[in-house]
């Protein structure tokens, strides 16, 4: 079967297929606080997917000033170290998308106004979130699964930033959670830390995510 934005190219409708834009915000674009390497280069593939797909969802990683997950909150701690919190390591990243300030706006060519729904991670100062289904305390659900289950939302598309954390985690746990899952490589990029991305599409794949190009 025909998967993902093609259905929708053709026309047919596919009213139980959404599209789930991740974290493409300006602090994940270059110049921002955490840039992953050509993050903004995705936004045109992303825009025509979001044209070509009935239903659209956003996620938005929304941290507080001193969250947790950054290493300017631990004492002695630089970005991309780790550290043990209550929930387990926990990766150490620069300040970044705090709640309300322009890098955590959604990046400015981003067509982001046909959203059906954004939901918002890492709003709880002491647990990271990088999936846009659980917390990474792995049980802290964020409303996504019970919000696409009540509307028929099965099959999902994910695309985004940054592949080998936010998108790879989201994609996992959708998977686990019984949801058809596809990622569509081109219009994700990655941070790559410590080969965490060949890890990330090796789990992926182990777990029936359809990758695509
Ligand atoms: C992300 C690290 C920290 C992501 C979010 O969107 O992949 N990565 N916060
Ligand atoms: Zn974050």
């Amino acid at each position: 079967m025909a998967r993902n934005g093609e259905d929708a190219r053709e026309g047919i409708a596919m009213d139980n297929e959404a599209l789930i834009v991740i974290d493409l915000q300006n602090d994940f674009c270059p110049g921002g606080a955490l840039a992953v390497g050509g993050g903004d280069e995705i936004v045109p593939l992303v825009n025509r997917l979001i044209d070509t797909h009935a239903h659209v969802i956003l996620t938005q990683d929304w941290h507080p000033a001193g969250h947790s997950s950054f290493a300017s909150s631990h004492a002695g701690q630089a970005p991309f170290g780790s550290i043990e919190l209550a929930y387990g390591p926990q990766t150490l990243w620069p300040d970044h998308c705090v709640q309300g300030t322009e890098g955590a706006d959604f990046h400015a060519k981003l067509a982001w106004t046909k959203a059906e729904m954004v939901i918002r991670k890492g709003f709880r100062p002491g647990i990271d979130s990088y999936s846009a289904f659980y917390e990474n305390d792995r049980t802290t659900p964020t409303g996504l699964a019970g919000y696409l289950r009540e509307r028929g939302l099965t099959n999902l598309t994910l695309v985004g930033l940054a592949t080998d954390f936010c998108v790879a985690y989201s994609a996992l746990d959708a998977r686990r959670l019984g949801f058809d899952t596809g990622v569509i490589l081109t219009a994700c990029r990655a941070i790559d830390l410590g080969g965490s991305l060949q890890a990330a599409l090796t789990q992926m794949q182990g777990a029936g995510v359809s990758l695509s190009a």
